[in-house]
């Protein structure tokens, strides 16, 4: 079963909604671009394509299950990326960028908490429909000058990056067309994405020279990467598997080192949030800045490729529990740059997370997850002979619902810094006192961010009321019928 085509043709300029089509559009390109670049990465969709395929083979439930939820489609296609900015100005723009494909911000990560100077948002689509039809995101950081205490430094960081743009002109004078009229035609939006990948491209040419890069470098390998180019190249690409345990045991022998550990939850029989585990970034080639029209050669490392499994959304309560039980295990075990007790650490995972309820039933009783609930044929049959009176929980205790978790799109802080930790070169694990400052960011942005509790919320909640509408348009049906025979 080839879960992941290669090189897909790009999709259909139709379907449901034209942002969706032209997300589509722009996901492919970005996957078909990053393949071309970075060959490890094909590898690694080829390997998650692999176990995708087995565990679909081997777990007819599960298979069944994505079915009905329309995850069977997406698995293919779903990925995510990551980019980082410079300036207030560049996130500013990146939002009007992602508004053309249906994505928007969603969740604010504060990743000063594991001493990474950037704070972060995940461009996404937010409704169902859109999700189902393709769920890219974008985790966006944008770095924090104000987190570096050299003023010196700090102001020359600010002078490079001020005489950069990122952004073509083409692809401004598009996003204009788009906001006064609402959606680009076929042939703009074709231009838009071709224009649009040159933003995330990779550049081997450096900025600034070798030494700038070095003394911003030596205060934190990230503000070189993101100073020191002329764009916020895609520094990995993201897909979804159904079982990354395989994937991170499959890696070597497919000649891919993996980060040492996996971030996230242990593995479950009910998975919650999200797993994730990277390659490390690779070195790259780079011609540094020299006087008088020379330049000199060195290296960079940034790109990588991730993997990420996905579970149920946790509700506030689930998230306060997952929250401490991963932070007491960090503050006993703490991985070192090397990955020394990485075993020592899993193990301690598994063992503080068997506090957390592992059925759906009991995560559901205990108010711990978000569930989609759907009326099942015994309800709507039931419906038609009897009047609907039983409270909700008693409906679905009694089989007339069923109930399925509610998959997290999102992304959580402290894995987000081990990625960028392993990528940026050592497995370190670090905690430090937070300084989020989510003003700073949306005033940046232009637009508040939604909170992504708010979506799981309705969503759970759209979905009860849709199912107790069906039973009651079964009960009158019925009562319809009844008339009528009478
Ligand atoms: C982003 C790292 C975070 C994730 O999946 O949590 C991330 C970066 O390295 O720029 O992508
Ligand atoms: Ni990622």
């Amino acid at each position: 079963m080839g879960f992941v085509p290669q090189m897909r043709p790009p999709p259909a300029f139709s379907g449901s909604s034209r942002a969706d089509a032209i997300r589509s559009l722009f996901s492919a390109a970005m996957s078909n671009m990053y393949r071309a670049e970075v060959p490890q990465y094909g590898d690694l969709l080829d390997l998650v394509a692999e176990v995708n395929g087995s565990v679909l083979a081997n777990d007819l439930e599960l298979a069944r299950a994505m079915w009905r939820n329309g995850e069977i489609d997406r698995l293919g296609l779903e990925r995510h990326g990551a980019i980082r900015l410079g300036t207030a100005d560049e996130l500013f723009n990146i939002r009007r960028v992602f508004a053309v494909f249906g994505m928007q911000p969603v969740g604010y990560y504060d990743l000063s908490v594991a001493g990474v100077p950037v704070h972060a948002t995940a461009f996404r689509p937010v409704e169902d429909s859109a999700l189902q039809a393709n769920p890219f995101r974008i985790f966006t950081s944008l770095l924090r000058l104000d987190l570096i205490e050299d003023k010196a430094l700090r102001n020359e960081a600010l002078r490079v990056l001020s005489g950069r743009q990122i952004f073509t002109r083409r692809a401004l004078e598009l996003i204009s067309v788009f906001e006064a009229e609402g959606s680009l035609d076929e042939d703009e939006a074709q231009e838009f994405v071709r224009e649009v990948l040159e933003t995330f491209r990779w550049h081997s040419g450096a900025t600034v020279t070798m030494a700038t890069y070095s003394r911003l470098h030596d205060v934190h390998r990230l503000i070189a990467d993101v100073v020191c180019f002329r764009g916020p190249h895609i520094n990995h690409l993201t897909p979804r598997t159904l079982d990354i345990d395989a994937v991170q045991a499959g890696m070597p022998r497919w000649g891919i080192s993996p980060k040492v550990v996996i971030e996230g939850p242990p593995r479950r029989r009910c998975p919650i949030l999200l797993r994730q585990t990277s390659f490390k970034a690779l070195e790259e080639p780079i011609a540094f800045r020299a006087e008088i029209d020379a330049s000199i050669e060195g290296s960079h490392t940034a790109r990588f490729g991730e993997i990420e499994q996905r579970g149920a959304a946790l509700t506030p309560k689930g998230r306060e529990l997952y929250d401490r039980l991963l932070a007491s295990v960090r503050r006993e075990t703490q991985v070192g740059a090397r990955g020394s007790l990485a075993d020592e650490y899993s193990t301690e995972l598994a063992e503080r997370f068997k506090d957390f309820p592992d059925s759906w039933a009991e995560l559901r009783d205990q108010g711990l997850a978000y569930f989609r609930y759907s009326p099942t044929p015994k309800g709507l049959s039931a419906a038609t002979r009897e009047k609907i009176v039983s409270p909700f929980d008693q409906l679905v205790r009694q089989g007339h619902l069923r109930f399925e978790p509610i998959i997290y799109e999102d992304f959580l802080p402290v894995s987000a810094a081990g990625i960028f930790q392993s990528n940026l070169g050592t497995d370190e694990q670090q905690n430090y006192a937070g300084r989020s400052n989510r003003q700073a960011f949306e005033k940046a942005l232009g637009a508040k961010i939604t909170n992504e509790d708010d979506l799981y919320a309705n969503a759970q909640q759209d979905s009860i009321e849709y199912s107790l509408a069906q039973l009651n348009e079964a009960a009158g049906r019925k009562m319809r019928d009844d008339s009528l025979v009478g």
